[in-house]
């Protein structure tokens, strides 16, 4: 009786809700832009090669995942050569569960792995075309399923990663958008008729076999300059056959990244490989960055980025409203490779005193300062608590918050990671506050202020007036 009485209330308030808007106008992008902070994994035929073809390193912008194309520059190997690889394919120490706990220590919210790079190989056991991980290979697991299932266990949303417009199997996918050699052009542009029967028999039913095996949160689409074969029809094409399944999977802006008007298609935006803007956009939006230069796995790329980086654009973009996806590329054998587990150490020693500042959190109305970054949340009862993200600080130095109005004395500082509270004075329209003796953290510390209003509605306001007192001049 009591269960029945439990379960009528819950559906009363659900209907409630429903029926007032509180669960509807929750925009399905929110536990993205909530989220901040997300692995991105390249992973694929190409991971065991790691750029080096024949003893020589791969050619031009060092892309491991590019090596079908790029071994062997300018020719790129054949395809017959290529494709062996799956025949020794064999990541024996793949597991499932230790990347998604290591993402999850590290404090990303969501998982991202390339279902199908260029190269077209899949790593699913695909009905549409054998070339994937199960048919083709010796290691003959469903590296996505096993990913599906640890991704549920730690709470991590899971999207796929399609190259919808590359495709180096299928003779109709799109090839390398160059090359002339000695007036040979090394790839034509394959014809309309070519690329629809690739759309037709691969692209869009394995993106339906995705939805309906492994019901991904979101996508993640490839294009990065114009291309004739993604028009805007094959665009709507695409977006139907995911959001037919599930409307509520999130579609990214590189599905037509040159297509006027794309940005009101699809749900969120990626900014262009690394590119961390100044300024936010109007739609939720991500910057995936590299670890090292090449996004597959690349044994002689050097260029690892360190985690005070990593930290800094998690922080910029987080005070802009946008995600940091930090791409890894795990080894042949499925391991990631150790500057990778360094960082995603440091990366998870940072959000763990940190992270209230950046999970959640929007960008304040205050202009970016010059010391670093400010990120801002609304309590419960309405006021706004402002992160101050300070990057490089030095014991003592000194910085300053400039605020719509003059500051209210009772605003307290602290340091978010010790709570040491902060020494400050006011002046006109700005705080300047001390930084502590000790430095608290060499690359980004945070101070947090609880405000006793809200600085959005307050800002706002006094927007309003002004417009008022300049139309009244
Ligand atoms: O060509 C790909 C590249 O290999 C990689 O997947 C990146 C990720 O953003 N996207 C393309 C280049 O922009």
């Amino acid at each position: 009786m009591i269960t029945k009485n439990i379960k009528t209330v819950i559906f009363i308030t659900l209907v409630y809700l429903q029926a007032f808007g509180q669960v509807q106008n929750e925009p399905i992008t929110k536990w993205f832009s909530d989220a901040k902070l997300g692995m991105f994994i390249h992973f694929g035929l190409y991971s065991e090669p790691a750029g080096e073809w024949n003893g020589q390193r791969t050619g031009r912008g060092d892309y491991a995942e590019w090596l079908h194309m790029q071994g062997n520059w300018p020719y790129g190997i054949e395809k017959k050569e290529y494709q062996k690889l799956a025949k020794t394919f064999n990541p024996k120490n793949f597991n499932a569960d230790a990347w998604i706990k290591s993402a999850k220590e590290a404090g990303m919210k969501y998982f991202l792995i390339t279902a199908k790079h260029h190269d077209g190989f899949a790593l699913w056991p695909s009905k549409v075309c054998k070339y994937n991980v199960v048919d083709a290979t010796p290691f003959k697991r469903d590296i996505l399923g096993e990913l599906a299932k640890a991704c549920e266990k730690y709470g991590l949303a899971l999207g796929f990663y399609y190259s919808h417009w590359q495709d180096w199997e299928h003779k109709g996918g799109a090839m390398p958008p160059h090359i002339t050699v000695k007036s040979e052009t090394l790839h034509p542009i394959v014809s309309d008729a070519d690329f629809e029967s690739y759309w037709q028999e691969k692209c869009l039913p394995q993106v339906k076999e995705l939805m309906l095996n492994y019901k991904p949160k979101f996508f993640w689409f490839d294009t990065w300059m114009r291309s004739p074969h993604i028009t805007e029809h094959r665009v709507d094409e695409l977006i139907k056959t995911v959001k037919e399944i599930d409307e509520t999977c999130l579609v990214n802006s590189r599905i037509g990244a040159h297509i006027p008007g794309i940005k009101d298609k699809v749900d969120y935006i990626s900014m262009g490989d690394n590119q961390v803007p100044n300024k936010g956009e109007k739609k939720v939006w991500e910057t995936s960055f590299t670890s090292q230069n090449s996004w597959g796995y690349h044994k002689l790329d050097f260029k690892w980025k360190d985690s005070g980086e990593i930290i800094k654009v998690l922080v910029q973009n987080a005070a802009h409203g946008g995600n940091l996806q930090l791409n890894i590329g795990p080894k042949g054998d499925g391991t990631f490779p150790k500057p990778n587990v360094k960082r995603l150490k440091e990366l998870s020693a940072w959000v763990a005193v940190n992270g209230e500042a950046i999970y959640g959190a929007e960008p304040s109305p205050v202009e970016d300062p010059d010391w670093g970054y400010i990120t801002s949340k609304t309590l419960k009862n309405g006021n706004t608590k402002l992160f101050l993200h300070v990057l490089n600080s030095k014991p003592g130095m000194e910085i300053d918050l400039k605020l719509p109005y003059a500051p209210s004395t009772s605003i307290s500082p602290k340091m978010l990671e010790t709570g040491e509270s902060l020494y400050w004075y006011p002046q006109h329209k700005k705080m300047n506050i001390v930084m502590p003796h000790f430095v608290v953290d060499k690359n980004v510390s945070v101070i947090e202020i609880v405000l006793n209003h809200n600085i959005h509605e307050r800002a706002e306001r006094l927007k309003k007036i002004e417009a008022v007192k300049f139309k009244a001049k």
